[in-house]
């Protein structure tokens, strides 16, 4: 029933107190044999994913008298399943190569943490000890050895998840956990990202408040280990230089409609100008439609990287209140074939698909339907024409840290396979096989993995976990027809020399109100 061998205690306890379905269905079967690969010999390795893909989890009545159940989740993000399918998209240009990983196909599961802790160890523990209980669940090739875990969400997720990974040293690729508590290879040993870690970021924020000579601000948080984190260490930098901090205030993490007002009312009082804003698009959406709904302009804000290019943030209407904006984005890439892959997507290929398609064509998507072609919502809309967060890919930042994750993988994988026996970096030069490997030795060989990017070149490696700090500076200006555009004004380089790592073209900025001059701090 439950092929673990890796916490096989764990594993005692969950059957005992649940009951567990001995079918474990591969609804993504075919996946394994892309076109051309009819090659059922290949050997196979399984990759987990962990993506966000709702935004909470739905609350408990607190009913103590009957069984508990796993609770669901809410609130579809179309942003984050690009990110999934991101993740499909990159295991299938994988298999399809012959120069990287030849022998072996990849398969994976995918697990949703919904922004959630408990979610996000739920997935960990159902990934580790091979239950299939956790929705949305595809597990393809039962039997193959499980390779990393790429996710799990926020750092505050990230960090749970890691301290269980790192029990049984299991690799975790992050693609957008960069807190820098997750820094500590002390505390998180297997765990490695693609995107910097936030101290550059911070430092990055504290430069540019620096170089416009700004020395009255306020700050807003979010309520987790990112905006902590990052905001504390952006004001450790700029307190030492001399800039004072107006208010700090931290986002609520469930609705609180009391707080946002708070918050909006400390920003109306302030006579702070220039307000810095670190927390993920999702928990700063609430405050902006009140600063709107306040008509709360003249200021300017600083964004992190986590709202800097988000639709969720950037809607109609919000150019009087955030025109103007500053903030720090990721590297950022064209991946080709990658949208039509997208818009390609298979709308029953599994419950996600299904209730992404619902969401996008605000229409049930009732299986009757395919019967009648002409229905009015048969899955064969056009995604295109729904022009939705999903398929857009003109700003593929966490989306192209997803895809370096999947490679970084499959390249360590492709390592490991391709180890000489005699020259192995194990005891007395021995290697790991394919079919039967450790996971702490597949971490051996991604902490030492190198290698660039398909399509943009980049090269990757990870120096302690870590990869180079590196940001554009984006500016949200103002276009004829009312809509935000984000024009990049400049890079952060955390690597280059300390006087060389901002580079700023001050006068391509358009600031808040169409000002040529650069905003006051008070
Ligand atoms: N790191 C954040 C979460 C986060 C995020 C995002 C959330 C980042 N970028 C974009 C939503 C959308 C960067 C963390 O918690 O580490």
């Amino acid at each position: 029933l439950c092929s673990c061998h890796l916490l096989l205690g764990l594993c005692a306890f969950l059957h005992f107190h649940k009951s567990v379905s001995a079918e474990s269905t591969c609804k993504l079967k075919a996946k394994f044999n892309l076109n051309g690969y009819k090659d059922v010999e290949k050997k196979k390795v399984v990759v987990g994913g962990m993506f966000p893909v709702h935004q909470r989890v739905t609350s408990t009545d607190g009913n103590t008298s009957s069984v508990p159940v796993s609770s669901g989740c809410e609130g579809f993000n179309f942003r984050t399943f690009r990110w999934t399918q991101t993740m499909l998209f990159a295991i299938e240009e994988i298999n399809l190569r012959t120069d990287l990983l030849p022998k072996t196909d990849l398969g994976y599961v995918i697990y949703d943490s919904c922004f959630t802790i408990s979610k996000a160890v739920e997935g960990t523990l159902t990934y580790l000890t091979g239950q299939d209980e956790a929705v949305p669940n595809y597990r393809c090739g039962d039997g193959a050895p499980l390779a990393a875990l790429v996710g799990a969400g926020g750092s505050d997720l990230s960090i749970a998840t890691a301290r269980i990974l790192g029990l049984y040293h299991f690799p975790q690729v992050s693609y957008f956990s960069s807190c820098s508590a997750l820094e500590s290879k002390f505390q998180f040993p297997t765990f490695l990202r693609t995107i910097p870690n936030d101290v550059h970021q911070s430092t990055a924020i504290a430069k540019l408040v620096l170089h416009f000579g700004w020395t009255w601000v306020g700050t807003i948080a979010a309520d987790d280990d990112y905006g902590k984190y990052g905001i504390k260490e952006f004001k450790e930098q700029v307190e030492e230089a001399g800039v004072c901090i107006s208010f700090s205030e931290t986002l609520p993490k469930v609705s609180s409609p009391e707080d946002i007002q708070r918050i909006v009312d400390t920003v109306v009082e302030s006579t702070a100008k220039i307000i810095v804003v670190f927390s993920s698009d999702v928990d700063l959406s609430p405050l902006i439609v009140e600063l709107l709904r306040h008509n709360v302009t003249n200021r300017t804000w600083i964004a992190s990287e986590a709202w800097v290019t988000s639709a969720l943030i950037n809607q109609p209407g919000v150019s009087s209140v955030l025109g103007g904006t500053l903030g720090f984005g990721v590297k950022r890439a064209n991946i080709p074939g990658l949208q039509s892959y997208l818009l390609s997507l298979d709308p029953y290929a599994d419950s996600l698909t299904e209730e992404f398609w619902e969401t996008a064509a605000n229409s049930t998507l009732s299986r009757a339907a395919r019967a009648v072609p002409d229905g009015l919502c048969t899955g064969k809309e056009s995604l295109q024409r729904l022009n939705s967060t999903y398929s857009d890919v003109s700003q593929l930042r966490i989306t192209y840290n997803v895809y370096k994750a999947v490679y970084a993988v499959a390249h360590a994988l492709h390592n490991l396979e391709h180890c000489v026996p005699g020259q192995g970096p194990f005891n007395r030069n021995s290697c790991a096989e394919i079919t039967s490997f450790e996971p702490w030795q597949l971490m051996y060989y991604l902490k030492n993995v190198r290698f660039n990017v398909p399509h943009t070149e980049e090269e990757i490696f990870f120096n302690d976990g870590d990869v180079d700090g590196y940001y554009d500076i984006i500016n949200w200006q103002v276009k004829g027809d009312g809509e935000l555009s984000y024009v990049i004004v400049g890079s952060y380089n955390g690597t280059a020399q300390p006087e060389a790592r901002m580079t700023i073209q001050n006068e391509s900025i358009v600031w808040n109100n169409e000002d040529v001059e650069h905003p006051r701090s008070v």
